[in-house]
């Protein structure tokens, strides 16, 4: 198979971190793939008409999208512990959970964005806004951590993960260990897993 990869996209290591813990990282390989907001790259969109990565293309030429997608299908390629609840109010957590920190690295992408346009061309109703849920949805995992400890380790964890490994990198000065002293706790261990060692996000511009 094959995964238009960078080693700068949060999304795309979410995928290498979960085909580590799979065990099924030699079955896939990266192809190097250039994505810009405002430039749609011609050759990924014959795999993924959105431009993003990950996106994976299978051995029958067809392709999955997004990292959503692609972890689900990995899931169902190995016979070891599943990195989603299969059935069950912990299959529902697990999802939610993993939107949750999804939808904060979006968050955090956009804000990003807003940040690298002009001063003068800046909208400060969406800095603002981008402000506030970035700081409510990393209080709303505070609140979950204790509960990420107990939990069995899978998907969830991997997108809460590497969303705050994110915004280590690309937002150093936010702070988002202040006053989250069980998030901070839970994410030294989640930084300290092999798979996580192994795929860390590098700047090759
Ligand atoms: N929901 C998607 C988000 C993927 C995403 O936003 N990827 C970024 C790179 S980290 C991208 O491809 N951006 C290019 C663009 O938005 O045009 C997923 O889970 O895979």
């Amino acid at each position: 198979m094959k995964l238009h990869w960078s080693p700068r996209s949060p999304f795309v290591r979410k995928v290498m971190v979960a085909l580590h813990e799979m065990g099924l990282v030699d079955r896939v390989h990266t192809v190097r793939t250039v994505v810009a907001v405002t430039q749609p790259n011609a050759v990924l969109q014959r795999d993924n008409p959105l431009s993003k990565i990950p996106t994976l293309v299978l051995d029958d030429g067809s392709a999955l999208y997004d990292s959503r997608v692609i972890c689900e299908y990995l899931d169902g390629l190995h016979t070891g512990l599943k990195l989603v609840p299969p059935a069950g109010p912990e299959r529902w957590i697990a999802l939610r959970r993993q939107a949750l920190a999804d939808g904060l690295l979006d968050l955090l992408l956009v804000w990003r964005h807003e940040l690298s346009r002009p001063v003068e061309q800046r909208s400060e109703a969406h800095l603002s806004a981008y402000d506030d849920k970035v700081g409510a949805a990393l209080d709303a995992l505070e609140n979950e951590a204790d509960s990420l400890v107990s939990a069995a380790f899978g998907l969830a964890q991997i997108s809460i993960g590497c969303t705050l490994s994110y915004a280590d990198f690309r937002f150093p000065t936010l702070g988002w260990r202040s006053g989250r002293p069980r998030l901070e706790s839970w994410h030294n261990v989640f930084a300290a897993r092999a798979s996580v060692r192994a795929t860390a996000i590098e700047d090759d511009a």
